[in-house]
């Protein structure tokens, strides 16, 4: 069953985006697999977060619909020079589960504009293949698995999830509790190393775990970082952990 998985260097080599690339580079000069999730709801606690875990992650995931205060000029050009001066990506984690042409109008008009700022998005593949043709100009991270309990994202629906995702030429990776195909990026939330749970379904592994039983590329950490005391320091232990279970995973 455990068989070692593929190196970022080797990932490097093969992979065709260039939102893969840049992720994999950054993840490499950085020794961090680690992309943080900002559940915040203001303007200011997401920049503050930000800056703080900038230095530390390959990407600040965000849910900008959740910005209560949200204004482009306020919140995205800030937003944007914290993530050229700390060198991470900004993944807008829209799950867009629509057809393509509602997609596409979410994803480039209303107030966020996503098309704008965000490096990747987060899309449900529920739409079909061509419902993904508007991001050609993102990576699509599209939903494969889910990991709250009872998800509907059952092993039959995961095949044929699979299909698009490995099809598509926007698609950058897939989010999965299961292992994918070592040719697409794999990102695993559901990651919290003091909680296994948070009473509304969501279910926590340890980095540990992820990378030696899914071999995943990249954890998303929310709450573990953004509701901690000190999330510098919580940034930097998911980091550490995240890179020496990675390192771990390759030797096996
Ligand atoms: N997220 C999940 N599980 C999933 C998918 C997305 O947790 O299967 I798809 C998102 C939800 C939240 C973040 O924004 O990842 C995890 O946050 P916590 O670490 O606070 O649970």
């Amino acid at each position: 069953e455990e068989k070692a998985r593929a190196s970022y260097e080797q990932k490097l080599k093969n992979v065709q985006h260039s939102v893969s690339k840049k992720l994999l580079e950054i993840a490499l000069a950085k020794k961090s697999n680690l992309i943080a999730s900002a559940d915040v709801t203001t303007t200011q606690e997401l920049l503050a977060l930000a800056e703080k875990v900038g230095p530390h992650i390959v990407a600040l995931k965000t849910h900008i619909d959740i910005i209560t205060d949200f204004e482009y000029e306020k919140t995205i050009i800030p937003l944007k020079e914290l993530s050229a001066k700390h060198q991470f990506l900004l993944m807008e984690d829209r799950k867009f589960a629509d057809i393509g042409n509602t997609q596409e109008l979410q994803f480039k008009s209303g107030v966020f504009k996503i098309t704008d700022w965000a490096d990747f998005v987060t899309s449900q593949v529920i739409g079909g293949f061509e419902s993904l043709d508007c991001f050609n100009n993102v990576g699509v991270v599209a939903i494969v698995g889910m990991s709250s309990k009872g998800t509907l994202t059952t092993s039959s629906y995961r095949e044929e999830a699979l299909k698009i995702t490995l099809s598509h030429p926007n698609v950058i990776g897939g989010v999965s509790q299961s292992p994918i195909p070592e040719e697409i990026l794999l990102f695993t939330p559901g990651v919290n190393l003091a909680d296994s749970g948070d009473g509304k379904g969501q279910q926590y592994n340890t980095p540990e775990y992820v990378f030696k039983t899914l071999h995943s590329d990249f954890i998303i950490v929310g709450r573990g970082i953004y509701k901690s005391n000190n999330p510098e320091e919580a940034a930097i232990s998911y980091k550490n952990e995240g890179w020496n279970a990675y390192i771990k995973s390759l030797k096996i």
